[in-house]
């Protein structure tokens, strides 16, 4: 009798949930045509539940060190509360149960214990491997610095004398000084569009160092699976190997002023080919002076 009223509970919160996991899967996937735009694969999107995964082994070794610690959490979620509902609903009052007495179980005391150390072994000794292999820099292919100013970002090539600064795109600005409502038909990436694009090429392992000439910023892409701050007078590292060509964006993320929230990254990856082409555009256009600003058409846009 028992266990026919558990089933029947059982059946009616996985009827609650199917509904809500098959919404949230199709709102994941559906992150390619968010309003019919070119919203690329990475977009957050309506409904996400789940991090990225990202297009670096960064972002996938996070990722799956997340959904490991999230599975470990569920199994652990349904033992506790399974054992819950058993003690709360078999052994009620009113079923004439009669509370134990006693007050220790060495036993019980000593699984509690070895059980959590093993799981949090368990889970600490790939975490700390990944983490290790996150912040190893060696052997990278090039060099990318990244300035943070308020409120836009600067992008040096080192070692290719390519250097131009990257900010909000104007179109955005126009529609957030209007005062308008944002119109996400006519601008579907507002505020997360910039003029000059970072663009990189897939498969190759870029060294990023990142430093900020005023306030303390913070270059993140969640795609690329890492967040570094931008502090004057020092320089972090950080490394990604971007394995699929696309977009993706990011923002600051660390509060450096009135316009913190309009400095937006756009990351752009290309085939080995096609940045060697555009490098070589770029060369060529700063090639008489100007180290700063170069008068721009660095690869199109996202969208
Ligand atoms: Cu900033």
């Amino acid at each position: 009798m028992m266990t026919g009223r558990f089933k029947q509970w059982g059946m009616g919160v996985a009827a609650m949930a199917a509904p809500l996991l098959a919404f949230a899967q199709e709102a994941a996937q559906k992150g390619a045509a968010v309003n019919g735009a070119d919203v690329e694969p990475f977009e957050p999107v309506r409904w996400q539940l789940n991090m990225t995964p990202g297009v670096t082994p960064t972002s996938h070794m996070a990722y799956d060190a997340h959904m490991f610690a999230l599975w470990v959490c569920v199994v652990i979620g349904i033992l506790v509360f399974g054992m819950m509902a058993v003690a709360i609903f078999r052994f009620r009052k009113s079923k004439g149960a009669v509370a134990a007495t006693w007050s220790h179980n060495t036993t019980a005391e000593i699984i509690w214990t070895i059980v959590p150390v093993i799981l949090l072994v368990v889970m600490a000794w790939p975490a700390t491997a990944k983490l290790i292999s996150e912040y190893d820099t060696r052997d990278s292919e090039m060099t990318i610095k990244v300035t943070g100013y308020q409120w836009m970002w600067k992008y040096d090539y080192l070692g290719e004398n390519v250097s131009f600064t990257s900010r909000l795109d104007r179109a955005s600005d126009a529609m957030r000084q209007s005062h308008q409502v944002p119109n996400l038909q006519a601008l579907p990436h507002y505020l997360r569009d910039v003029d000059n694009v970072l663009v990189v090429p897939v498969d190759t392992k870029i060294r990023f160092v990142v430093t900020a000439d005023d306030v303390i910023h913070a270059w993140w892409v969640p795609a690329l699976g890492w967040k570094q701050d931008a502090i004057p007078g020092i320089i972090n590292e950080a490394w990604a190997k971007v394995t699929r060509p696309g977009v993706y964006r990011g923002q600051c993320a660390e509060l450096c002023g009135k316009d913190h929230g309009f400095m937006p990254i756009v990351v752009k990856a290309v085939s080995k080919a096609e940045f060697a082409q555009w490098l070589a555009a770029q060369k060529a256009k700063a090639a008489p002076a100007t180290p700063a600003a170069p008068a721009a058409t660095p690869a199109p846009a996202a969208g």
